[in-house]
């Protein structure tokens, strides 16, 4: 079927004029959707979900319903705007909240015009409104019943699983690359004492297991255009349960780098301490009190841990023969890997300066 016909299927309003790749994800196929209705006109995201990587397509819709009709209603609760503020599933002709074909999972949103999606900040206000937008994401899911929800892809963030998946690639050798990444594995082998810290903590119960995002990128938080100010948190594939630090590190881990994620050239790969910084008042000041003590003393360890085990990802990848992220150039995942491992290099550095922030920053 095109992707015309595929759109066809959904409840759009208007006509259809133009379906166009949309957006930098490394995992689904994202197209923005043009309607016209008479003079007005009208914006969708349509998504084709990588069902290799989400087998459990119905879990995963299920839970992006549960989470946005519960989203929306906290939304009106405290008075805001639930069309701007959360992610809105377009039904398809028969009602459903997907449209399944030839193998392939679809489904559309919404598109909530005027506003941008960064992939680097600069702008500390920005950025700190980022951390805001996704620690009220993480407070507003407190009260909802996380056993709900799908395990949508089990061990996600279970870094002593990545770790292991690693030593495996590093056996396997599928692509015949190992040799080209020998200063990269020796890097993640010294530090195979840090998968274990996060994943002990939740299984001591020293932290708790909460609902997260856990794909807490910048570019997955909407920007008005306008206002410069962070409304609504998107991507929700990976929303299932786990700890806070994941969706605290990660967002570090891609914003506080001041260069992009694939960026060929290490010299300009830094850890900004200002943005993280940022980025801290503004995760604790949305988060409020709803995180614990113990919470904040490991926020530093969340930004290490999550930085490494996306570092892992990368090159787990590179050497089974770049078979999970999209690629453009054959030497893509070991770029991103070098980039992960140098901003693991400098945060270690930056250790008692992340300490003193987060204290800093939290009544705790
Ligand atoms: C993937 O699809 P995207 O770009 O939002 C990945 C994340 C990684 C990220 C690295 C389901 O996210 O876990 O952190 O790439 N998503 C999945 O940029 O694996
Ligand atoms: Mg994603």
């Amino acid at each position: 079927m095109t992707n015309l016909s595929i759109a066809k299927q959904f409840c759009f309003q208007g006509e259809i004029r133009c379906i166009a790749p949309f957006g930098n994800g490394h995992i689904n196929d994202t197209f923005l959707v043009e309607c016209e209705d008479g003079e007005d006109s009208y914006k969708y995201i349509l998504q084709r979900l990588n069902t290799n990587i989400f087998p459990d397509y119905q879990g995963l819709m299920n839970n992006i319903a549960l989470v946005t009709d519960f989203l929306r209603q906290s939304i009106i609760d405290r008075g805001g705007d639930p069309d701007r503020e959360c992610m809105t599933l377009v039904p398809t002709l028969s009602g459903d909240n997907y449209y399944y074909v030839d193998g392939h999972c679809w489904r559309a949103y919404v598109y909530i015009d005027n506003t941008v999606a960064y992939q680097i900040v600069d702008d500390a206000s920005i950025f700190a409104d980022s951390g805001r937008a996704f620690g009220k994401f993480i407070a507003g899911l407190d009260d909802f019943d996380a056993t709900k929800l799908v395990e949508v892809i089990p061990n996600f963030h279970n870094t002593v699983d990545r770790f292991e998946k690693l030593e495996q690639a590093i056996k396997d050798n599928l692509s015949g690359r190992k040799k080209n990444a020998e200063d990269e594995i020796a890097s993640a082998l010294i530090r195979k004492g840090l998968c274990c810290t996060i994943v002990d903590a939740l299984a001591k119960g020293e932290i708790p297991l909460r609902v997260t995002h856990n794909d807490t990128k910048l570019n997955n938080v909407l920007i008005d255009a306008t206002t410069g100010r962070a409304i609504c948190v998107v991507d929700l594939d990976t929303i299932m349960p786990g700890s806070l630090l994941y969706d605290f590190g990660d967002s570090v881990r891609f914003g506080c780098s001041t260069a992009l994620e694939d960026e060929p050239d290490l010299n300009k790969v830094d850890f900004d301490v200002n943005l993280y910084d940022a980025y801290c008042q503004g995760f604790l000041d949305g988060i409020g009190d709803k995180i614990t003590a113990k919470e904040v003393s490991m926020l530093h360890i969340g930004a290490i841990v999550m930085t490494f085990e996306c570092g892992i990802r990368f090159l787990t990848d590179y050497l089974n023969g770049d078979t999970y992220f999209k690629t453009s150039y054959p030497e893509h995942n070991l770029v991103r890997c070098r980039t992960q491992f140098k901003l693991v290099r400098q945060m270690e550095k930056s250790i008692p300066l992340m300490i003193a922030i987060s204290k800093k920053y939290s009544t705790k």
